[in-house]
């Protein structure tokens, strides 16, 4: 399978880093959503980053959509998940992955307000809405980070982590001075641990394409 779409989306990137920790084998096209639309356009005529061409040719898109087939995939060839199993743990991880993707969003729709609007277009209200609600997902964030690690279940790497490390390391490193970095410590040492993992150095945040190690 072929993964398109560039590292520098927090999307393309936690898939990366997951097929890698689910022990799939994948290629990686960086092609961007934007200075390469057309040649985009030839492989998913609706231009989203990430899309994955599955072995048949048939293509996914959507980054949540992606994992829950890798997932499936993952399960039945090696068994491996990096979703919990208990209900419990289940609903906590998709808490903290709902407020990890809308930190995503909120962040990629100030970047898009910022630099592909003209600046005489660019509407005050509406970016002073989405900071409100980028720096609510990361509050969220904060506190559920805090609970993980209180109750100890922070120590393996699973799609909770990985996506609020990823989004972590996205707003710090294209929207520095939206979110503090003192405000959030449970976040900083997250990303400081997963930014260490070779899954996620394989996959850097940018241009590079990802090199297979495994
Ligand atoms: N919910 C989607 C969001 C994907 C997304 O918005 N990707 C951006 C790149 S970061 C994109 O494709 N932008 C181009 C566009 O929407 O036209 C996911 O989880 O994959």
């Amino acid at each position: 399978m072929k993964l398109i779409g560039m590292l520098d989306s927090p999307y393309v990137r936690r898939v990366a880093i997951s097929l890698q920790l689910l022990g799939l084998r994948f290629e990686h096209q960086s092609l961007s959503v934007f200075s390469t639309f057309a040649q985009f356009q030839q492989i998913n005529p609706v231009v989203k980053a990430p899309s994955l061409i599955c072995d048949d040719g048939e293509v996914l898109m959507d980054s949540s959509l992606i994992l829950d087939y890798a997932e499936a995939l993952a399960g039945t060839g090696t068994g491996k998940s990096l979703m919990p199993d208990s209900i419990v743990e289940r609903q906590h991880a998709l808490h903290v992955i709902g407020l990890a993707l809308a930190a995503c969003e909120k962040s990629v729709q100030i970047i898009y307000e910022q630099n592909l609007r003209p600046a005489e277009k660019q509407h005050a209200p509406w970016v002073e809405r989405v900071t409100g609600q980028l720096l609510a997902a990361y509050d969220g964030l904060e506190m559920a980070l805090a609970r993980r690690s209180r109750e100890g279940n922070s120590r393996t790497i699973d799609q909770a982590a990985i996506s609020a490390a990823v989004a972590w390391h996205f707003t710090q490193a294209t929207l520095p001075s939206f979110v503090p970095v003192g405000d959030y410590p449970q976040l900083s040492a997250l990303s400081a641990k997963a930014e260490a993992l070779p899954a996620f150095v394989a996959a850097p945040h940018g241009a590079d394409t990802y090199q297979p190690t495994m």
